[in-house]
């Protein structure tokens, strides 16, 4: 099917930060009308595809992005308005080839995630179909309902606290389906919030919509998630709510000394490793994302050596969604799943061939939103379609973070014989 452009058009809207971001609308010859809003990261990886802000400190600090709006909307616009692409794949091949950079740092990642997000969108509608039946269909991949990773207490990049461990999510692997699994995170949310409160806690937010308690060590935080976990009735663990961690390491590891400053203590990598042994001990955490730096290949062989077998270790900052990267790491014993997200490499395609390489090599994946959203929930549905089994996107709190949620309900109501949970590896 012929995928005919007729309009494309960006414009500067909010993400859930106040920072400025793009919508893109794309308009096709048969009328069918598709929007995508863009997503941005706080807590990036260096090597993440580049989106481009204006760095005009007379508007937003800096952070407009009406360059990239002035991308879309005009050379990518020119480019692709009025040609007949055969798929929504090639439409990414030529938003590739006419940034020309291998990073989009000309046209701008943010310009070029917005088109591609919308250009698949469009594709689905003109198939007749849902976002996530269609990527099933492209990747002949079998679709399943992901367990949502909730990310309930907030630090690092992410929230002014004194937490050096990024992200503390509830994992509910032992929900029957995917509505009971939003249930237990919205129900351990309520009884985390009031465990802070009782506790003479602030309970303000994040900017993933979890709590940003004065914590700093990161047991005290486990210890809570247990206790909260508890508090509902709920088995701790993975039959019942398992825990995962995103310390995002790369921000804790001071470059001047090479050591992981986490709560006081300045750590070693291979003492940091102790620590997150000592960590899945005690708590019933499944999946460690970014417990080390992302220059720290090293280290992180020996991280995947030592806790490999016990909990997922996944890559984030390490991998930024490269197939590339990915393949590199498969061969060299680092990590044994990565987490994916569009905006990191840039385009849809690119995201699907990561997702391929890890499941070529028995890398479980889960895809992800980023701390700057909208309420777009397309990270839903390619979570859904690629079967991967796995998705983060905050708490289970605030506008952006459950439309995708919301989403997932949504398509499993409608879809009653999909399967819900992990992956097969
Ligand atoms: C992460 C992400 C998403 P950011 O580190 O995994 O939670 O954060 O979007 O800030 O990179
Ligand atoms: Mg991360």
């Amino acid at each position: 099917m012929t995928v005919r452009i007729t309009r494309l058009h960006a414009v500067e809207i909010l993400d859930s930060r106040a920072r400025p971001t793009l919508a893109v609308t794309l308009t096709t010859a048969d009328g069918t009308r598709v929007r995508a809003g863009v997503p941005a990261g706080a807590s990036t990886g260096t090597r993440e595809a580049v989106e481009l802000r204006d760095g005009d400190r007379s508007r937003y600090g800096g952070q407009g992005v009406l360059g990239a709006v002035g991308h879309v909307n005009g050379e990518i616009a020119q480019a692709l308005t009025g040609r007949g692409f055969a798929s929504a794949t090639d439409v990414d091949r030529a938003l590739i080839e006419l940034d020309g950079t291998g990073t989009k740092s000309r046209l701008g990642a943010n310009a070029v995630v917005g088109v591609s997000l919308a250009a698949w969108r469009a594709e689905a509608a003109l198939a007749g179909q849902e976002v996530w039946q269609h990527l099933a269909r492209v990747a002949g991949t079998a679709p399943r309902l992901p367990v949502p990773h909730f990310n309930v207490v907030n630090g690092g990049a992410h929230a002014a606290d004194g937490l050096d461990f990024q992200e503390f999510m509830l994992a509910p692997l032992g929900a029957p389906d995917l509505p009971e699994a939003v249930r237990a995170g919205a129900e351990v949310y309520a009884r985390l919030k009031a465990r802070l409160s009782a506790g003479g806690h602030a309970t303000g937010l994040g900017d993933e919509g979890g709590f940003a308690p004065a914590l700093d060590r990161p047991e005290d935080v486990l210890q809570l998630l247990v206790d909260a976990i508890t508090d509902t009735g709920r088995t701790p663990g993975r039959d019942g709510m398992a825990l995962a961690l995103d310390p995002a390491a790369s921000a804790f590891r001071d470059a001047a000394d090479g050591l992981y400053h986490v709560a006081g203590d300045a750590l070693t990598g291979d003492r940091l490793i102790d620590r997150y042994e000592e960590i899945t001990d005690r708590f019933p955490v499944w999946s460690l994302e970014d417990g080390l730096a992302e220059d720290d290949w090293d280290g992180w062989v020996r991280l995947t050596a030592r806790l490999g077998d016990r909990v997922q270790v996944m890559g984030d900052d390490i991998f930024v969604t490269d197939p590339a990267v990915i393949t590199r790491a498969v061969g060299g014993n680092v990590a044994n799943s990565a987490l994916i997200k569009v905006n990191q490499i840039g385009t849809v395609t690119e995201t699907l061939d990561a997702l391929r390489v890890c499941r070529d090599a028995g890398y479980a994946q889960m895809v992800s939103h980023r701390s700057g959203e909208t309420d777009d929930a397309f990270v839903a549905d390619l979570a859904v379609g690629s079967g991967c089994g796995q998705i983060k996107s905050g708490a289970p709190a605030r506008g952006e973070r459950v439309a995708k949620y919301n989403r997932l309900i949504e398509i499993a109501d409608s879809h009653p014989a999909l399967p819900f949970g992990l992956a097969a590896r």
